[in-house]
């Protein structure tokens, strides 16, 4: 029998008795709901093809290639591999791979002018100690901001990149790491929840519009500090079969990275945009 469940005081839920491969509409209606309430969920044990992964996903949204190519899946270029090829033919470790997404909280595809609703994983192999996925809601992060800041950020752009400020681009392609910046609202009105949240990623954001380069870092520097905040969060410890998806509208992500790197860490991932207005 479905059984959702809150993993945090706020952030995660963990959703048990279901096969995602057997549901009808009215059975994902509340798996649907968990998630935009608790912003990241977990369905545990869940035997999947990746067809199947697909399928499912597509419940939630567009899914788009990710500019990543070197890491898509040969055969199915929707979806990532994260964790695999993470030894170079000489034996040493491409911290590219294996510290991906590690570097700091963001959201993913802020680089993007649709940017990602939302990133789902299934894990296929999990180590035996580390390699945990950390969440932590940027709704509570808007509402802790003191009023000087929600003033200042209200109706105002922020400039982002896939490498930002520090131009890291190891993944990408060499001719795809010149893309021009995607601007977007630092405050972010929810499309579905209504909820205002801050819309942030230190690693990516060059600038925010209309502020000089030295406020704009100044307050780059302030948010970095404000953007995590006491009882937003939920660390994920994963399982094998765990199917995971956040929403980067309106939560921040980061993998721990510090599992055994002769263990294997290896998950299926797919990008999910809203579909674009006036496209059914
Ligand atoms: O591997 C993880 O735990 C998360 C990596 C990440 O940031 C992502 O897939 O967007
Ligand atoms: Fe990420």
């Amino acid at each position: 029998m479905l059984n959702i469940r809150p993993m945090g005081p706020h952030t995660g839920g963990e959703i048990t008795g279901v096969d995602v491969k057997q549901l009808d509409d009215a059975s994902f209606a509340p798996i649907y709901q968990a998630w935009l309430q608790y912003g990241v969920t977990v369905v545990r044990d869940q035997e999947l093809e990746i067809e199947d992964f697909l399928r499912y996903s597509r419940r939630f949204g567009v899914i788009t290639p990710h500019p990543s190519k070197s890491t898509r899946h040969p055969d199915y270029p929707d979806v990532t591999m994260l964790g695999t090829d993470k030894f170079r033919a000489d034996g040493s470790l491409d911290q590219a791979i294996y510290r991906r997404g590690a570097e700091g909280f963001h959201t993913d595809g802020a680089y993007d002018e649709i940017p990602f609703k939302a990133t789902k994983l299934y894990a296929l192999a999990v180590p035996s100690t580390g390699g945990e996925t950390y969440f932590s809601s940027m709704y509570m992060a808007y509402e802790a901001l003191p009023n000087r800041l929600k003033t200042l950020l209200e109706g105002r752009n922020g400039a982002f990149t896939y490498g930002g400020r520090t131009g890291q681009t190891a993944l990408l392609n060499p001719e795809d790491r010149q893309e021009p910046p995607a601007f977007h609202p630092m405050i972010r009105t929810h499309s579905e929840t209504g909820r205002k949240s801050l819309y942030f990623d230190p690693g990516k954001i060059l600038y925010i519009e209309d502020l000089g380069p030295t406020q704009s870092d100044e307050v780059i520097d302030e948010l970095v500090e404000r953007m995590i905040v006491p009882d937003a969060g939920y660390t994920h410890q994963w399982r094998a079969g765990d199917i995971v998806i956040w929403d980067n509208r309106c939560l921040v992500h980061k993998a721990a990275g510090d599992y055994p790197p002769e263990e294997d860490r290896i998950h299926w991932r797919v990008s999910i945009k809203e579909p674009m207005a006036g496209i059914v």
